[in-house]
């Protein structure tokens, strides 16, 4: 492991309601919960001013209603999200080639292989300017985490959370970790936590104290010495700019074409096994179930389904592949089938021990992105609540419900003060939909790019001074 904390972990503060409270000046300092409206809706995320009430990710939604009857409710929009997104990778870029994205908001950065920082105060100060850029370019916030290692910047940004900075010391690794709860580590989720707890051990200090053996014994092989070594704050990962491998698959090709669909969904059964043990065997987990079928007239085409997590549980591939099938007519005969997963993570991500007793850790990891619309009426699907609009009269604002008939509109801008509502027949002709504004009106996004923060200082130790900021 290096011995200067120049791994660097970002991930955005309450994301997409940080975006949502940007562009709707209303909405800061209050509630927001984002998710899926409809009847089976989940939350993707809330502020932390929801989070006060209880309301966090992949809750229903109407448990989140309950506890937070006054908060803001907002679809999502990914369009606006991802192109946030760019802009904050853009910045990561800038500081070096090596960006490990995560998520749509949350990368680790090498820095030490970008020439930007070698020793703890450069390390720090590349922080301390980031988040300013961040906030300067996009008007959000991120915290940023800094570390010898993967694993130890990605614990140190969950500890800076919200709108903070948390650099670990190397050498002070064991020490910060082990009174900490198990859950902390990578992939120990909440069936793994269980199962260690009930065998005495809740700390990462307990973890190493049982000893590596006790662990394989407890776990199994690969998890438990992935355990242990964690334990022991050891994690050489480097980070990757790049996957070399972006997806995994498998296929075969038949002599004679296989007709009784019984036999077809046997066969896809056991490519979808084989894949998984592929991408176990390369350290992996997907998101993305891939099905090929070749047909008798060698006509061939894919399905996709996309989880909500990556998983590289056969149960779950499985299902996802049989499910594809079922919108595959097969009936003139099969020649190919494939098995793939995609959109590729470290398994570590997941919860260890729920894939190794082909437990399901969290039921929503496998529920498709995409929600049900069925129930909701049509004004609500023509004017969902939170996406932007135009009045030729008022000008640009959002959506802040409809029903019966009307739609409520709040006038206002990124840039505006806290405007006011008005409501209109859904069907009224002055009324558009209308793209999102930037966050940062054009021409300040970056004008004021933490100029007072200057890298070179680092290198004089001055730039040690900027450590006071957070
Ligand atoms: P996170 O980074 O996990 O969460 P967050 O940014 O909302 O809050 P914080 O990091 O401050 O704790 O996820 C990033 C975005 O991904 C989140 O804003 C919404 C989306 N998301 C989902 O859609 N479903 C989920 O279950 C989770 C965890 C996140
Ligand atoms: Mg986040
Ligand atoms: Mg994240």
């Amino acid at each position: 492991m290096r011995n200067a904390p120049t791994i660097l972990h970002l991930d955005m503060d309450a994301f997409f309601a940080s975006v949502e409270q940007a562009s709707k000046p209303s909405l800061r300092g209050k509630a927001v919960v984002v998710g899926g409206l409809g009847p089976r809706g989940v939350v993707a995320t809330a502020s932390y001013e929801a989070r006060v009430f209880g309301v966090h990710s992949a809750m229903p939604m109407a448990q989140a209603r309950r506890l937070a009857p006054n908060a803001a409710y907002l679809v999502p929009r990914f369009g606006l999200y991802r192109s946030i997104s760019e802009q904050v990778m853009a910045l990561l870029r800038e500081l070096s080639p090596l960006v490990e994205p995560l998520s749509l908001d949350e990368a680790f950065v090498d820095l030490e292989a970008g020439g930007t920082a070698w020793d703890e105060p450069s390390a720090r100060l590349a922080g301390v300017k980031l988040r300013a850029d961040i906030r300067a370019a996009t008007g959000l916030t991120g915290s940023v985490g800094l570390a010898a290692s993967k694993m130890l910047a990605k614990i140190a940004s969950e500890e800076a959370k919200p709108d903070g900075l948390v650099l670990i010391e190397p050498g002070t690794e064991r020490a910060l970790l082990g009174p900490m709860s198990v859950r902390t580590l990578p992939g120990v989720g909440p069936a793994t936590g269980d199962h260690l707890r009930r065998a005495g051990i809740t700390t990462v200090d307990e973890l190493a104290e049982a000893g590596e053996d006790e662990l394989v014994r407890l776990v199994g092989k690969a998890h438990g010495h992935a355990l242990y070594a964690m334990a022991l704050a050891q994690d050489e990962r480097p980070v990757v700019a790049e996957r070399e491998t972006k997806s995994v698959s498998v296929e075969d090709t038949y002599d004679v074409d296989i007709h009784d669909r019984i036999r077809v969904g046997l066969e896809v059964q056991r490519l979808a096994d084989r894949c998984v043990r592929r991408l176990r065997g390369a350290g992996l987990s997907g998101r993305t179930i891939v099905l090929k079928v070749r047909r008798y007239d060698f006509s061939t085409l894919t399905r996709s389904e996309t989880l909500r997590g990556p998983t590289d549980d056969p149960a779950v591939v499985r299902e996802a592949a049989s499910r594809l099938l079922d919108s595959v007519d097969t009936t003139g005969g099969v020649r190919l089938l494939g098995v793939g997963v995609s959109g590729l993570a470290d398994y570590t991500q997941e919860d260890l021990f729920a894939q190794a007793a082909g437990v399901r850790a969290d039921p929503a990891a496998e529920e498709t992105v995409a929600e049900p619309v069925a129930e909701e009426t049509p004004a609500e699907r023509h004017w969902p609540s939170g996406h932007d609009v135009r009045h030729t009269e008022y000008g640009h604002g959002w959506v802040q419900g409809s029903g019966l008939g009307r739609v409520t509109v709040r006038f206002e801008t990124p840039d505006s003060e806290p405007g006011r509502v008005r409501t209109f027949r859904v069907d009224d002709p002055d009324l558009e939909r209308a793209d999102p504004l930037p966050l940062v009106p054009a021409g300040e996004a970056g004008g004021e790019r933490a100029a007072d923060v200057r890298l070179e200082g680092a290198a004089n130790g001055v730039g040690a001074a900027a450590g006071d900021v957070e």
